[in-house]
């Protein structure tokens, strides 16, 4: 069925690509400075009205859920890290399906329409370490992922900028069983996440950032501005200093529609055999595909049934 899905969908993508709009040179200049820097940003990507859409649609589910959702709470009211909100608010579906540059630039990169996979919705800066996402984010063949960031609020140096580190994608591939050799007695029996794996993997590309001079750089930006990274873009999230003004933002994990995501298992053992086809359903938002996942998670701390929070 999915295959089948799939087939669908790149058969119109010709179609789809036919009703290149007014838009296509902005299109084709972002979807340039992605391949050559690693990331583009693409300014007032969101329309406003989907945006105001959803805040307001957030700030009245954490009414409606605030015995549930207290634990995952700062002292300021900031939500961290909910994994797949989309599927209990379908306004930040919303957000993912609007026929925006940003999504255009993102079919461009994969030569057939893009699909929503998974996404992290953020309330204060994540302050996360300088990383890669291609081990949590692992296709056959490589590559068939991207990252798209929305920022819902301005963000500046006070409350935790996005932080990238320019041409970091173009490095020199790192000895990925090298590293599994190090660390695991069977390194053809790696699991699907590990904490010294991940950690090994980060720091040889921070180090060959380091060697080759490659800087990070700090992205200020306004409401409705659109980050997109490559998937082997080396990128984090700077400290949040103010901490009781919000960061809120979508980080929207993106592949080819029926496109398999796989883990660690299979990135640092890169001769696993396995399937080509997704183990999940699509949902159809406007003309888009939205993987099916059943459950929201909060910050890793628990998570809950989606349909119990529409
Ligand atoms: O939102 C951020 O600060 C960073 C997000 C990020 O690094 C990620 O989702 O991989």
């Amino acid at each position: 069925m999915i295959a089948g899905l799939a087939q669908k969908a790149a058969a119109s993508f010709g179609r789809f690509l036919g009703r290149a709009d007014s838009r296509s040179g902005a299109v084709e200049a972002h979807y340039q400075a992605l391949m050559r820097d690693g990331f583009c940003v693409v300014p007032n990507c969101m329309p406003s009205d989907l945006r105001q859409a959803a805040i307001a649609a957030i700030d009245a589910f954490k009414a409606r859920h605030r015995t549930v959702i207290a634990v995952n709470l700062d002292e300021y009211g900031h939500l961290y890290r909910v994994v797949n909100l989309h599927s209990a608010i379908a306004a930040l579906a919303d957000l993912f399906a609007a026929e925006t540059i940003g999504l255009m630039v993102c079919d461009r990169f994969f030569g057939s329409p893009t699909a929503l996979y998974t996404s992290l919705y953020y309330e204060r800066g994540s302050e996360q370490d300088l990383h890669r996402d291609t081990p949590y984010f692992c296709t056959r063949p490589l590559g068939n992922y991207l990252g798209m960031w929305l920022a819902l609020d301005d963000v500046d140096d006070d409350n935790g900028p996005l932080r990238v580190v320019e041409r970091s994608h173009a490095l020199e591939p790192v000895d990925v069983r090298a590293i599994a050799r190090e660390l695991f007695p069977d390194p053809s029996n790696v699991p699907a996440s590990s904490t010294d794996a991940w950690v090994r993997y980060q720091r040889e590309v921070q180090l060959q950032c380091q060697h080759l001079g490659l800087a990070e750089k700090t992205l200020r930006m306004q409401a409705g501005d659109v980050v997109i990274w490559h998937p082997e873009l080396l990128h984090g999230g700077a400290p949040h200093n103010r901490r009781d003004a919000s960061r809120r933002s979508l980080v929207m994990h993106v592949t080819p529609v029926g496109m398999p995501v796989y883990h660690m298992d299979v990135f640092f053992n890169p001769d696993k055999p396995v399937s080509d086809k997704a183990t999940w359903n699509y949902v159809r938002r406007a003309r888009r595909n939205i993987a099916e996942f059943a459950d929201v998670d909060f910050g890793h701390q628990f998570a809950m049934p989606a349909r119990d929070l529409r």
